[in-house]
């Protein structure tokens, strides 16, 4: 179990490192603050406690999103501060960008 999670953070890893630099590039949504209270690594699930997000016209809470792509939650644990980018598709929410929060 340990050995398939720390096979598939090496690649995980390298393409966070990429992947800002063009996120950044076709910024659709803006960065909300939130910290990271379950991963669900299986159904793609992240649960976060999250500030106001204004473009979604939704306050402060706790609450479970969908990433986009599964791999976004090999780099985050329980308790992570970060932000992430959410945007609502087909009334479902979803978050397409996420990184560490500035200390
Ligand atoms: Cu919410």
């Amino acid at each position: 179990m340990n050995t398939i999670k720390r096979m598939l953070a090496l690649p995980v890893l390298a393409a966070a490192l990429l992947v800002p630099a063009i996120a950044s590039a076709q910024a659709v949504a803006p960065l909300t603050e939130g910290e990271v209270r379950k991963v669900d690594q299986e159904a793609g699930k992240l649960t976060i406690r999250h500030g106001d997000i204004k473009h979604l016209d939704m306050p402060a809470m706790t609450m479970v999103f969908t990433v986009k792509d599964k791999s976004m939650l090999a780099a985050v644990k329980p308790g992570d501060k970060i932000r992430f980018a959410a945007v609502k598709e087909g009334g479902k929410l979803f978050v397409t960008e996420m990184q560490p929060a500035p200390q």
